[in-house]
């Protein structure tokens, strides 16, 4: 006999899917305390006895909420989570999974029951009693006093049985199954992490025999005559219904279902999230109605909403919390969708299922474009060849076909949608045609998207992932060939592809420190027409909440990821790849994509005196924004005021000039001054106060390099030799900054591999195909050795040279050091030559490591910041006078890499409390970072409570570092950012650094 666990029907006994509404009738929630035990998944069908002694709350995921952070993973009580990307993490056995002998284990199944009061005298005659799941992972088996009422899959979709038959007065029991794995699993192949159970709300809901069952609203907005047309239409029991409602602010007061209104109307987008507010009336049922008006439609190559063409700078949001997994409370979504608003994000992919209603509601509120995806992926098939893979195989049909259509009837009503999409990587077949086709007739006031299908056939745009820019360019250009990774298209297909319009549903893979690049794709988006814009890889890190049990940070909290609970299969820490980290704190990375998706650039000629600020809004002019000028130079004087500025309308820009400055404010006219504009909030918005900063552009005006005082002669000492405050031992090596140890400045050519350095080859020869992590360790590049060549005293210098090289290699850098005093200050004159054969070997840095005593933990320093900047993301840094401790200088990705260079330096001040320390200058802006461990120690750090506060405080001061980019899953690094010994620029190899001791 097959299990129902082994079926691929989609479900049993459910209702037809029907739109979610806010409804005036009654509703009981489920939500809370129910009791719960694993089930043996052998007996499924099994009828249900006594309640489980345990209890879980509903909404929740079981695995979760049997293990507490401070709990050892042999204390789970239910299972535990697991983390695979694109392999499955059981036998491929489609439609089969296993149901295990021991209990609980193979597949673990949550059996939830409870107890529901109605009534004493339920009206069963003209009331059907409906329980609602909104989302069980998942196989779902329910039963109602007994009876068995049916069963359901798609984890993330919502499912109702009619349980009128069964009810009973007063108390009523209803048990819940939930299964792990089922036939479904193989549809959810998602890139997240395994979590089952009931984790979305449950409800009853007395349905009235005279309410309103479904209801469908189809708002148009016509662009050339500023009008809607509106046609409202009500279902009861599966057949149209005639219904009134009111939309008072259009004029509606009795208006009737089934009938087109013509309306003026100021129509609805992300920028202006119009709604009309009314109300759906049948005699039993009053239903809210939020109506937007929009046309969404392709013309040439672009998308049009209301005539005018979208840019999407969008992001791909999974649900996340690093407590509770999947299941989210109504305030952590409203704060991802204010951030999202915050960070300049204008749409969002549902990556990969639909999300909770909820998270629509706040999208029509707020104004994102969405694209609705449905929870479809087969990703795992690809490691077959795709082989049986359920797009294609007729047995999958109707499953695929009923995911699509409970996902339409769930969320049509919502304006934000702008494209329904058939699901993700699931490669191409006729099922998923069938999906499609299925949602153009069902909705044709939607686009329809679907990477999968890359000949574009079936789907409205053609959409890839991580392109990189200079096929984008192609594309841009409608150059590409007719290549696919489905195979080449034929003449007649490649031709169809060529007219649609190009997405890139996802780009821009932020995992760890990165992306890299987003202003280079901002830049192409811009310039080509065809390029509708994409959606960053992706929203949030999934870490899960954990405590140290053990080890000196013990107690302390961090984030699990991939192979920390012990998984067989596992894809590490690839999980944690989003924008912001699990406890929804930007990353440099989130902030750096605001600034490049700033709907206002602002640029500054410093000659001129003038600002040029471009609105590049679609339809929004400048009212809401005012404009602030700020002058600043490196002693921390500032200068500020208002900017009179025109208002500006969509698409157009305006050009401003700037006061001339004060110097009395700014310290010594001699220095390098800045000016920044920023354009903030002129009052508060629902997404972010008054003030808040939509957009920066600065300028740095003049550098005139300070004159050096008299150079006094280095000396021989009975040690070794001294240089101003600069003292070294016999071998030239400085150990001493007047009274502070200092140890020697290093040669280091590698850093703590980012995961874009450990995960991309560098080349596709064998030797080259090392990653650039894992070349650095492969040539001993992360564990160099330093050799003193030269000592000397030579005219007014000591001269040292060194060689730094790896064990066992001829390659090596022979590094001069000069350094000349001063007074009591000390120059170094730096210059390393790259030696023996490094063709192909990427460097992380040329940089300059020195220990600093413990106790300067204060920074300040006049250059970018104050967040960190790589040469491929520093469009959110700006030039001032910034300040930070060396605790706060750390950026604590989840699994540490390199972190907190600070790019721009001009100089930088590293003092203890009393200001006791060392100010380091260079004519060349460079690179400075701080931590409190080495990188060694960084880079063996695999979460961030194996860091632990050293000795010394470590000072990188870098010639160069290598760009971000976004290889761990995208093109491998732009060769403009890579570090090879045999291109480095003369200024990568060279600099004079200036050393003054404080206090
Ligand atoms: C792409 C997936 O669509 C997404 O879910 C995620 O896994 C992402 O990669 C990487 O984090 S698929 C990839 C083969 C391009």
């Amino acid at each position: 006999m097959v299990s129902p666990l082994q079926d691929t029907t989609p479900w049993q006994g459910a209702l037809p899917p029907r739109a979610t509404a806010t409804s005036s009738a009654p509703q009981i929630s489920l939500d809370g305390p129910w009791a719960f035990r694993l089930h043996p998944a052998r007996d499924i069908d099994a009828a249900p006895g006594a309640p489980g002694h345990d209890t879980i709350q509903v909404p929740g995921h079981f695995q979760l909420q049997g293990l507490e952070p401070d709990k050892r993973l042999d204390e789970a009580k239910w299972g535990l989570p697991a983390y695979t990307n694109v392999i499955y993490p059981l036998p491929v056995d489609p439609p089969r999974v296993p149901l295990g002998d021991i209990h609980g284990q193979a597949n673990p199944v949550g059996e939830y029951q409870r107890t529901v009061t109605v009534p004493d005298d339920p009206d069963t005659e003209t009331t059907r009693w409906v329980l609602r799941f909104e989302g069980a992972d998942s196989h779902l088996t329910v039963w109602w006093n007994g009876h068995r009422v049916g069963h359901s899959t798609g984890s993330r979709l919502p499912v109702e049985f009619d349980v009128t038959p069964w009810l009973r007065p007063g108390e009523n029991t209803v048990v819940a199954r939930v299964a792990q794995w089922s036939a479904a699993t193989w549809i959810e192949d998602q890139d997240q992490w395994w979590l089952s159970g009931l984790f979305r709300s449950v409800a009853l809901l007395p349905r009235p025999s005279d309410g309103i069952d479904d209801h469908r609203v189809v708002a148009d907005y016509d662009p050339a005559t500023g009008t809607g047309h509106l046609t409202v239409t009500a279902e009861r029991a599966g057949e149209p219904v005639e219904c009134t409602y009111a939309l008072p602010e259009l004029g509606l007061h009795e208006a009737v279902t089934g009938q087109t209104y013509t309306v003026q109307v100021t129509p609805w987008s992300a920028e202006r999230p119009t709604l009309y507010q009314g109300v759906l009336r049948a005699p039993g049922e009053e239903i809210r109605l939020s109506v937007g008006f929009r046309r969404v439609e392709v013309s040439g190559h672009q998308v049009l909403a209301n005539g005018e063409p979208v840019l999407f700078l969008g992001v791909n949001r999974h649900e996340w919390h690093p407590r509770t997994g999947r299941t989210l409370d109504a305030a952590t979504m409203e704060a991802d969708v204010r951030l999202m608003k915050r960070l300049n994000v204008n749409a969002v992919r549902t990556s990969h299922y639909p999300p909770h209603p909820y998270f629509l509601d706040l999208c029509d509120r707020y104004g994102l474009w969405v694209i609705d995806e449905c929870d479809l992926e087969t990703h795992g098939f690809e490691l077959d060849g795709w082989q049986g893979n359920p797009g294609t195989d007729p047995k999958w049909a109707d499953a695929l076909l009923n995911r699509v259509q409970r996902m339409v009837h769930r969320d049509k009503n919502h304006p934000s949608i702008i494209m329904w999409s058939m699901g993700n990587e699931s490669d191409t077949g006729p099922n998923i045609a069938a999906m499609a086709q299925w949602t153009r007739d069902n909705d044709p006031t939607r686009l329809i998207h679907y990477e999968g299908d890359q000949a574009a056939a079936y789907v409205d745009v053609f959409s890839q992932m991580y392109t990189g820019l200079p096929q984008l360019e192609r594309i841009g250009k409608v150059e590409e060939g007719p290549e696919s990774r489905q195979g080449e298209l034929t003449t007649e297909q490649h031709e169809v592809r060529r007219t649609r319009p190009y997405l890139l549903c996802e780009y821009a893979h932020a995992m760890g420190n990165g992306p890299g690049d987003l202003a280079q794709y901002r830049e192409l988006f811009d310039r080509y027409e065809r390029l509708i814009g994409g959606f960053v890889w992706e929203w949030i890190d999934h870490g899960i909440l954990r405590r140290a049990l053990s080890g000196p940070n013990k107690g302390q909290e961090f984030y699990a990821y991939g192979g920390d609970f012990g998984e067989e299969l596992h894809d590490g820490n690839f999980v944690i790849d989003g924008l912001i980290f699990p406890d929804r704190t930007p990353s440099p990375g989130a902030l750096e994509m605001a600034a490049v998706y700033s709907p206002i650039a602002i640029s500054i000629d410093p000659d001129q005196r003038v600002a040029t600020v471009s609105n590049r809004y679609r339809e929004l002019d400048t009212t809401h924004l005012d404009f602030h000028w700020i002058a600043g130079d490196e002693t921390g004087a500032r200068a500020e005021g208002p900017l009179n500025l025109e208002v500006i309308a969509a698409g157009d820009q305006a050009q401003v000039d700037l006061p001339a400055l004060p110097d009395a404010n700014l310290g010594e006219p001699t220095g390098e001054r800045w000016w920044r504009v920023e354009a903030r909030l002129v009052t508060d918005r629902p997404w972010a106060d008054r003030g808040h900063v939509v957009a920066r552009g600065e300028a740095s005006i003049s550098t005139t390099p300070k004159a050096t005082g008299p150079v006094s002669t280095p000396r021989r000492t009975g040690a070794g030799f001294q240089a101003g405050a600069a003292v070294f031992d016999d071998r030239g090596q400085l150990v001493r900054l007047g009274e502070h140890a200092i140890t020697a400045p290093r040669v280091e050519l590698a850093r703590a591999p980012i995961d874009n350095d450990r995960r991309s080859p560098v080349a596709d020869d064998a030797w080259h195909r090392l990653t650039p992590g894992a070349q650095w360790h492969e040539l001993g590049l992360d564990r160099l050795h330093d050799e003193v060549l030269e000592a000397q005293l030579s005219g007014s210098q000591l001269r040292v040279v060194t060689r730094t090289a790896p064990a066992g290699r001829q390659l090596g850098v022979r590094t001069s050091w000069q350094w000349t005093a001063y007074g009591s200050s000390v120059e170094l004159d730096v210059a390393l030559d790259f030696e023996g054969d490094w063709r192909g070997i990427e460097l992380g840095r040329i940089g300059l490591t020195f220990a600093l005593p413990r106790s300067w933990q204060q920074v300040t320093w006049f250059g970018l910041g104050p967040g960190e900047s790589y040469p491929d993301s520093r469009t959110a840094v700006w030039l001032d006078r910034h300040q930070l401790s060396v605790a706060q200088w750390q950026t604590p990705y989840v699994r540490p890499q390199e972190n907190g260079n600070r790019s721009g330096v001009r100089w930088a001040e590293v003092a203890d409390h009393q200001h006791h320390g060392v100010r380091i200058s260079s004519d060349i802006p460079f690179d400075i970072a701080l931590a409190p461990w080495s990188t060694a120690a960084l880079a063996a750090a695999e979460h961030t409570i194996d860091l632990v506060g050293e000795d010394q405080v470590w000072l990188h001061l870098d010639l160069a570092q290598r760009g971000l980019g976004s290889a761990a899953c995208g093109p491998r690094l732009s060769e403009e950012f890579v570090l090879r010994a045999e291109t480095l620029t003369e200024q990568q190899r060279r600099r004079r650094f200036r050393f003054d001791l404080l206090g």
